[in-house]
């Protein structure tokens, strides 16, 4: 049966203090994700962006920035990612900032729950997004995403994330990739719900092959589904310039084709995020380039056919 994908632009950086990542969708379109998707075999459905409240850069008020706004796009990103689902698409979030994947992946949960299928999140990132307004350095709702799918954070958030009185997700169904930069407070927080993170230093001392072995161990295509919340900051600067923060110390070209090549071998991937890509920073649209390179790879280009080796 031929997979049709969804693209839907989410043009916001209302979750960031740094402008930019609104121009997110124009630049991964004007990259070919359209084409790339389309040679691996995708019907690619792509009615546009979403439309939501701008950015009036506003100072945080009571710890949030923009608690607003972020609060009607998340519920904007929800009804389309819900009417994707519900279509037996596969919806893929053009960011925007990551904020975006409270809706997103609330309405992924929520789809999961209704089908009975369990839900694992891979959550790519140099960041762990799992900050509160109680321990937030900065306020920007881009770097609490995680915390308000667990069921903490502002209660407009963490309702629209929530499935039955729920929250979206259990730390037992999520694993963190890429890991380098956590804020003190957050860094704390994260150990004492005992999020699964593969840091940095997990990455070089067992190799991107074993990282993700662990991270999809028991994911299969029949009973699970797999979302990839894919925050181009993950990626090293050094390939991926066009991002608002910048961490040295990332995942190289090849870590990261292994991470996206072992995904799709699962056959599980339902649904993603691809966030923070802020064309203003970057260099003749080469991150862009990459990250459809990449997602490409997420959906089965490779150089030889080859047998399924990656859970042996
Ligand atoms: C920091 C904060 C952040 C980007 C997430 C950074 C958050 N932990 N930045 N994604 N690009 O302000 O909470
Ligand atoms: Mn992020
Ligand atoms: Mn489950
Ligand atoms: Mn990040």
């Amino acid at each position: 049966m031929t997979q049709r994908i969804r693209l839907i632009g989410v043009p916001t950086d209302v979750g960031a203090s740094m402008l930019g990542a609104v121009m997110g969708p124009e630049a991964l379109r004007v990259a070919g994700l359209t084409a790339a998707l389309a040679r691996q075999g995708l019907v690619v459905l792509d009615d546009g962006n979403l439309a939501g409240p701008p950015n009036q850069q506003l100072d945080p008020v009571q710890g949030y920035r923009h608690l607003p706004e972020v609060v009607t796009w998340n519920q904007v990103v929800h009804q389309a990612v819900g009417q994707a689902l519900a279509q037996g698409e596969i919806p893929m979030m053009l960011g925007g900032d990551h904020c975006l994947a409270i809706g997103s992946i609330g309405a992924v949960a929520q789809h999961c729950h209704r089908a009975g299928k369990h839900l694992r999140v891979l959550w790519f990132d140099a960041h762990a997004d799992f900050n509160t307004p109680e321990i937030t350095p900065s306020g920007n709702l881009h770097g609490m995403p995680v915390a308000v799918l667990c069921g903490h954070g502002p209660e407009a958030l963490v309702d629209i994330a929530s499935v039955d009185g729920r929250p979206a997700l259990t730390p037992d169904a999520l694993r963190m990739i890429g890991i380098r930069s956590v804020d003190p407070g957050e860094r704390a927080f994260v150990h004492s719900q005992q999020i699964e993170v593969y840091d940095m230093r997990y990455v070089d001392e067992h190799g991107m092959r074993a990282v993700m072995q662990q991270a999809l161990m028991g994911v299969e295509p029949g009973t699970h589904h797999l979302h990839l919340s894919f925050d181009v900051d993950g990626l090293d600067p050094d390939i991926a310039p066009g991002v608002g923060t910048p961490v040295r110390g990332g995942p190289t070209y090849r870590e990261a084709q292994l991470c996206m090549e072992m995904i799709a071998d699962t056959g599980a991937l339902g649904s993603l995020d691809v966030v923070e890509l802020n064309p203003a920073r970057d260099v003749q649209n080469r991150t862009a380039e990459l990250v459809v390179d990449l997602v490409e790879s997420l959906f089965g280009k490779s150089t030889l056919m080859r047998p399924s080796v990656s859970n042996v």
